[in-house]
């Protein structure tokens, strides 16, 4: 699947909100007017869908142009789409259990890749095989470079949607 959606903001961007409890890095600056471009994946194992949809959506509403690269997405593939699309950001959502160990080695993979070193790229959903959040996992994935983490939980979207408003969109190329 390969979506690329143009869909109108629904309303105002909403404010800033700092959530003290979201694993975020905290090197995001406030952004420009320039709409912001996300590409939506999940990670190579993954074959759920619905999480993508869902997210897409979201993201549209927040004011985006979303590239969803559908499921069981190839580390190589993710890349080329990157160097393609250029996107503000990369959301990583996997649910199938995988997204912690795809997401480790995901990572390096991007890393390799030198022209996508100011990429920030966040991970969410249900990461491990136990189906709930994990207190050593999001500091493992923003170790290795993951700008964020949104493990399932009540809060996680309401978190991602406040780090989404405060992204900013880079210089054209
Ligand atoms: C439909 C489904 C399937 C379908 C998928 C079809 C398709 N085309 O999508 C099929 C049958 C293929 C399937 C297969 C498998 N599945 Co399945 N599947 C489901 C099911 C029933 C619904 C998923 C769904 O569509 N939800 C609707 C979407 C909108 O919600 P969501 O996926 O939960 O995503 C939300 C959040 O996770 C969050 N989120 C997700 N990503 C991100 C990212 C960010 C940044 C943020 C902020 C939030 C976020 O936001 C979304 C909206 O709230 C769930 C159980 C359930 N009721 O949730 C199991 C489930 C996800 N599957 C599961 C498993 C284990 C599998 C299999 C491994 C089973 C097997 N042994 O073969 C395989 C894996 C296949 C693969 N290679 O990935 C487990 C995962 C367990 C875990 N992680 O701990 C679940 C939870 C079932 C269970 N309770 O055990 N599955």
């Amino acid at each position: 699947m390969s979506v690329q959606g143009a869909l109108s903001p629904v309303g105002p961007e909403p404010a800033p909100v700092r959530s003290g409890a979201a694993p975020v890095r905290d090197d995001v600056e406030h952004g420009d007017a320039r709409r912001r471009r996300v590409l939506v994946t999940t990670v190579s194992s993954d074959a759920h869908t619905w999480n993508l949809v869902y997210l897409q959506k979201v993201i549209e509403e927040l004011g985006c142009d979303v590239v969803n690269l559908g499921p069981c997405v190839p580390d190589d593939l993710l890349v080329s789409a990157c160097l393609e699309h250029r996107p503000d950001l990369v959301v990583v959502s996997s649910v199938n259990g995988h997204g912690h160990q795809d997401g480790l080695r995901l990572m390096r993979t991007i890393a390799r890749c030198s022209e996508l070193s100011q990429l920030p790229v966040v991970i969410g959903g249900k990461l491990g095989i136990d189906g709930g959040a994990d207190e050593d996992r999001p500091a493992e994935l923003l170790r290795a470079g993951f700008r964020g983490v949104f493990e399932d939980s009540p809060a996680s979207l309401g978190q991602f949607r406040s780090f989404l408003a405060r992204l900013p969109s880079r210089a054209e190329p």
